[in-house]
């Protein structure tokens, strides 16, 4: 971490919880002291991890891929679950090609069908003729994305159609027994994906999910697995559009109850359900934080199907989206201070249809085009307040610029090699120091002035913003106003082409 004179002072100041990734705000703190606060806060190493694959992917697979259906009843029999040709080393592989770098299995859905032999009920793959019972859908893919070196999550859903155990305190020893089955026999478990659904089960009871007792599993068989959703590291963005918040904020208010329940796990962070309405178009500004009284490093995760459905259905292989639409999406996510959890549903031979798999092979081909060359690179940098000019173009987002002193602003001039033509922006801010610029424009020199091509409100681990190409060999960002020192990673200029 580079920690640039005249800033230390800031870097080092402390959350008053002693957990980086929380902080409780003092009764009576200033709305400046809480902006400085929620500057301060840093996201787990966990967090972190997440956040740096930028692309996940989904694999949406179990008896609804046999029934043609989107949510499973929890009666469907065990022998409709038959794919003829399961290789998930095809899914792993042309996810990895796609630039993925972890994905998550439904292991057990709505419909409580398990792709794995549990021992805990009938209702799995166990009594399926594929592989004449002997197979595990879970071992297959992790096994493939063990040997093809991504991460690998587990989706277990709390909501269970077929145990008759739901809606009583049994259902959540059956719960944990699942998760220590997955958590225990599958090597390495990255992401367990948790999500909201709270329905009726078959004696028509809803459950009161026991979430604490569940996480605390989690810590203690998989440390540096991320909980996703319904968990306290990452939360849903709040659409399934692919299409994230304009002004994305990491760091956000959450209830007082947090006090309370900072956990021992191994990486100390907090273990929390996530309270309040976290699908509301302002999470973060300064008038949100006026009243907080915990903050907390909760990043936002995009997720969207390829596909109309999140599972396969034949009749929509012609809605597959294409690499534009993707690459829209990718803007809109990853670009938008997101990790872009793209599902991509396996059909019922057990492949990924040849559509999905061309489709994710050209949203790759755009963006190694259009990423291929920094039309900054090589720039002179000049800026009257700031420190480490190179770090914005050494395409490490560990390393950074930041203003000197006590300056929220600033003005960074890049005179380019030459005229260059370029339509994107890309800006990224070195997280590890926390999440803090609130404003920023891009301008270029034109005709003898400076013209505005872009501007935006956050960061955080990446901003990209489209523009009309633009011709010209000078460009100057402007930070117009930060929660403390800002940094910049991160700066690329490129062309879509
Ligand atoms: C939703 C579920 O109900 C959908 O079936 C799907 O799994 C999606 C990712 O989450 O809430």
């Amino acid at each position: 971490m580079l920690i640039v004179a005249g800033t230390s002072l800031h870097l080092s100041a402390q959350s008053t919880s002693g957990i980086p990734n929380c902080v409780n705000i003092p009764p009576g703190t200033s709305l400046s002291g809480i902006v400085r606060q929620a500057a301060n806060v840093t996201p787990s190493p966990r967090q972190l991890r997440w956040q740096e694959l930028e692309l996940t992917a989904f694999f949406h697979f179990g008896v609804n891929t046999f029934t043609d259906r989107e949510w499973g009843e929890g009666t469907e029999k065990e022998q409709i679950f038959n794919p003829t040709q399961l290789d998930a080393g095809q899914w792993v592989a042309a996810c990895k090609a796609a630039g993925i770098k972890q994905v998550i299995l439904t292991a057990k859905h709505h419909d409580g069908f398990c792709l794995w032999p549990s021992a805990l009920t009938e209702h799995s793959v166990k009594n399926s003729p594929w592989k004449g019972g002997k197979g595990d859908v879970v071992r297959e893919v992790s096994d493939a994305c063990h040997q093809q070196h991504i991460g690998f999550g587990v989706y277990l859903s709390p909501w269970d159609r077929n145990s008759k155990l739901y809606g009583t305190e049994a259902y959540n020893d059956y719960f944990v027994g699942q998760l220590t089955e997955l958590l225990s026999n599958y090597g390495r478990i990255d992401e367990v994906w948790f999500d909201g659904a709270c329905g009726e089960g078959p004696n028509g009871k809803k459950q009161v999910y026991d979430f604490e007792r569940w996480y605390g599993v989690i810590r203690k068989l998989q440390p540096t697995a991320t909980i996703a959703i319904s968990g306290p590291d990452v939360r849903w963005v709040g659409t399934e559009s692919g299409y994230g918040r304009e002004t994305e904020w990491s760091v956000i208010p959450v209830g007082k109850k947090l006090l309370q329940e900072i956990a021992d796990g191994s990486q100390k962070d907090v273990n929390f359900p996530p309270v309040g309405d976290l699908t509301k178009s302002d999470l973060g500004s300064r008038e949100a934080l006026a009243t907080a009284q915990t903050l907390v490093w909760y990043p936002a995760e995009t997720d969207v199907s390829i596909r109309p459905g999140w599972f396969f259905h034949d009749k929509e292989n012609s809605k597959v989206k294409g690499g534009e639409k993707l690459m829209d999406i990718y803007f809109h996510s990853v670009g938008r201070n997101g990790v872009l959890l793209l599902n991509i549903p396996p059909d019922r031979r057990g492949l990924l249809h040849e559509n999905d798999v061309k489709a994710l092979a050209d949203w790759k081909n755009i963006r190694d085009n259009l990423f291929k060359i920094n039309l900054a690179k090589g720039a002179k940098v000049t800026c009257s307040n700031g420190a480490g000019m190179k770090l914005m173009l050494d395409g490490n987002s560990a390393t950074h610029f930041t203003t000197t002193g006590i300056d929220s602003t600033s003005v960074i001039t890049f005179l380019l090699k030459g005229k260059q033509t370029f339509d994107v922006l890309l800006l990224q801010e070195n997280i590890r120091i926390g999440q803090r610029i609130e404003q920023f424009r891009l301008e270029v020199w034109k005709d003898g002035q400076w013209i505005t091509a872009a501007q935006g409100t956050t960061v955080g681990y990446k901003r990209l913003l489209q523009f009309s190409p633009t011709t010209t060999d000078r460009v100057r960002l402007s930070i117009l106003s930060s929660r403390l020192n800002p940094t910049i990673a991160e700066f690329g200029l490129y062309k879509m082409k």
